[in-house]
């Protein structure tokens, strides 16, 4: 293979259905794997895109070495975030210094970490409110179509300029967004709101909102990482209840990544939305409870359940 336009890092829900649709788009792009058995079996097989009740098969070249897709216009980091590092650098030989590394990825600190790997100029962020399922390797149901909002933290705007030119020529609804810090932490408050009250309870997106008690402890979760947002200099708007309620209501049928993860016995992104909301937090002197408190009992979700009696 000589070169792609978007490589898509990790082959998860979101790398397979974000690969899947490009390709579909008529993109040229790759999809990298840090497992070369699965690399192998999803290029022969390609991916399997559930929606609207039916089922497509989509070839998308598949590879665990990067130097296959080398040159990549554009790298997208879809891994979980504490892959983050790993990922960027397992991508760099498809690389070279025009090459865009953009990250969709939930939680904070992202861009930072993918920063210490290839120039920052080079670094991209953004946000997505697309929803995907995995279903098994390379097999992917689509939860909804959303919006991704691009921009560059270094002010590189004519990378984001490209990235969204690109991705949109490929079918992906995305806009240029000057502030990505207001975005990146508005989707961190709705994901530290939703997400481990749904790995909690085990309830789709939706039931969050017709239980009072829970309904209540959403909007207190917003309001408190709405707070330590302010407090980090980022603009928030106020009442950030309401979106999160609205994003329940929209996603209603979606059961969060971390409920997934959860429910998959795989590592959640504790850590990087509500772990890193409480630590900002404490590094300002400001109290963040509900953070550290739903850090605290989603860690500890599946401890202790191997060799217990
Ligand atoms: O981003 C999401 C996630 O599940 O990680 C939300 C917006 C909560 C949709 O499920």
């Amino acid at each position: 293979m000589s070169g792609v336009e978007v490589l898509i890092v990790g082959p998860g829900a979101m790398g397979c259905l974000h690969a899947a649709l490009l390709a579909e788009g008529g993109v040229r792009v790759g999809l990298l794997d840090h497992r070369a058995d699965r690399a192998a079996r999803i290029a022969e097989q390609g991916i399997i895109v559930e929606r609207d009740g039916a089922q497509t098969t989509v070839p998308v070249a598949c590879s665990a070495d990067a130097a296959d897709f080398h040159p990549a216009t554009l790298a997208i980091i879809v891994v979980k975030a504490y892959d983050t590092d790993v990922a960027a650098r397992h991508a760099l030989p498809a690389l070279d210094e025009s090459s865009g590394v953009l990250t969709l990825q939930n939680g904070l600190g992202n861009y930072e970490r993918i920063a210490q790997v290839v120039p920052e100029a080079c670094v991209l962020a953004g946000t997505t409110t697309t929803g995907a399922t995995l279903l098994g390797e390379g097999h992917v149901r689509e939860a909804g179509r959303g919006v991704a909002q691009i921009g560059s933290p270094s002010g590189a705007e004519h990378r984001a300029r490209d990235a969204v030119a690109l991705l949109a020529r490929g079918g992906i609804d995305c806009e240029r967004t000057p502030a990505i810090d207001e975005a990146l932490w508005a989707k961190a408050i709705v994901n530290a709101a939703i997400n481990p009250l749904t790995a909690l309870t085990g309830l789709r997106n939706g039931m969050l909102v017709e239980v009072p008690e829970l309904l209540e402890l959403l909007g207190a979760v917003a309001e408190e990482a709405a707070d330590v947002a302010r407090n980090c200099g980022v603009f928030v708007r106020e009442d950030m209840a309401g979106p999160v309620e609205a994003i329940c209501r929209q996603t209603a049928q979606n059961r969060s990544s971390m409920l997934q993860d959860v429910s998959a016995g795989r590592r959640t992104e504790i850590d990087f939305i509500n772990g890193e909301i409480a630590r900002r937090a404490e590094q300002r002197g400001l109290p963040a409870p509900l953070c550290r408190a739903l850090t605290a009992l989603v860690r500890g979700l599946g401890v202790g359940e191997e060799g217990d009696t």
